[in-house]
């Protein structure tokens, strides 16, 4: 069963009981067959695996992602056992036994791989395809998946790369707070001809947030990463790129400026951020559910919480996906690599 909200272009899926069976039997066969969803093998015969899930899920993903028919989806029904995960992690490197999601991060993938191809980032959590969410002691107000004090404002992912997702996945373990993603979709973006026209030339930096400078800037092996080039000399992007009638957008206010001196474009810029910034909604990701964002076509970002670090706080794992991995080929150390330097 589905529901739908034009306005919002947030639509979602429910998983009915026999098709939960259905999942638990996909994944039971997969955790006999492979140790955890990110080794070469799973991720290789992903796509015959997922065949095995229920039609009207694979045909609800792969609506999503050929016909644009949402900026973002909910898959809600699938069960998390609390007490079997384990607790939040301190630190993202830091879960108690990896194993204790690996049921979880199975079916993230899987449904994930329906999309295009996972990938990490050399920069992110060392490269991990699936990422942990978690609060850090110490982070509370950093711009990151690991802030809570401060809310992390809304953005594109990985905004500033050419090789940025497609696709953005987030899976709740626990959210026990009910702590909300932000969500809005460019269809928000209702502005003057001449505005838009603005915001689809070349004329707005948008530079990497500080973990990947940091990771990339610590990463002697790679000194001209394009992170750092990208930290040191933005090349000036477009907003708005694609189809002229329902266009596809990159920005990222808070790391984000005109190119220096261009009023027009900086005007445009405050205006494209009021009006998202207006249509903004709260989606709670609850244990179980996962939440993908078409990252061309809508902003994502995570209202402010009180951390506990006490085990219980919210946790939910991340995956970013491709369409085409084969065009980020000159940042992979091999074809067969997922990870982006
Ligand atoms: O925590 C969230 O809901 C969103 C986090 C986020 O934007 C990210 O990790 O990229
Ligand atoms: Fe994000």
């Amino acid at each position: 069963m589905t529901a739908t909200s034009q306005s919002t272009e947030l639509v979602y899926f429910d998983v009915n009981p026999v098709d939960l069976q259905t999942i638990e039997n996909v994944l039971a066969s997969a955790s006999a067959e492979y140790l955890h969803a990110q080794v070469p093998e799973f991720l290789l015969d992903a796509p015959r695996i997922a065949a095995g899930l229920p039609d009207d899920l694979t045909r609800f993903v792969r609506t999503f992602r050929l016909n644009e028919t949402a900026a973002a989806v909910v898959v809600r029904g699938f069960q998390v056992d609390d007490s079997r995960i384990g607790p939040t992690p301190p630190h993202w490197s830091k879960q108690a036994d990896p194993a204790s999601t690996r049921r979880e991060e199975f079916f993230l993938t899987l449904v994930a791989s329906l999309l295009g191809d996972p990938f990490g980032w050399s920069t992110l959590q060392r490269g991990n395809l699936v990422q942990n969410v978690v609060p850090i002691y110490g982070e509370e107000r950093q711009q990151s998946g690991h802030g809570s004090a401060d809310q992390l404002e809304w953005h594109t992912e990985d905004g500033f790369h050419p090789y940025r997702c497609d696709y953005l996945g987030l899976m709740g373990m626990r959210n026990h707070g009910e702590v909300p993603t932000t969500y809005a979709s460019v269809a928000k973006l209702e502005l003057p001809e001449e505005v838009m026209q603005v915001l689809s030339e070349p004329r707005f930096l948008i530079r990497p947030d500080d973990e990947h400078v940091r990771n990339a800037r610590a990463d002697l092996m790679h000194p001209r990463s394009t992170i750092v080039q990208a930290a040191d000399a933005p090349v000036p992007t477009a907003v708005l790129f694609g189809g002229v009638d329902r266009p596809y957008l990159r920005i990222d206010p808070y790391f984000m400026s005109a190119v220096p001196g261009d009023s027009l474009a900086e005007d445009a810029l405050e205006l494209a951020t009021q009006k998202l910034e207006a249509g903004l909604q709260d989606i709670v990701v609850r244990a179980g559910e996962i939440l993908f964002i078409d990252n061309f076509r809508a902003v994502h970002g995570r209202r402010s919480f009180r951390a506990a670090y006490d085990g219980t706080d919210r946790w939910l794992k991340k995956i970013v996906v491709s369409r085409d991995l084969r065009k980020s080929r000159e940042i992979r150390v091999g074809a067969d690599s997922r990870v982006l330097l």
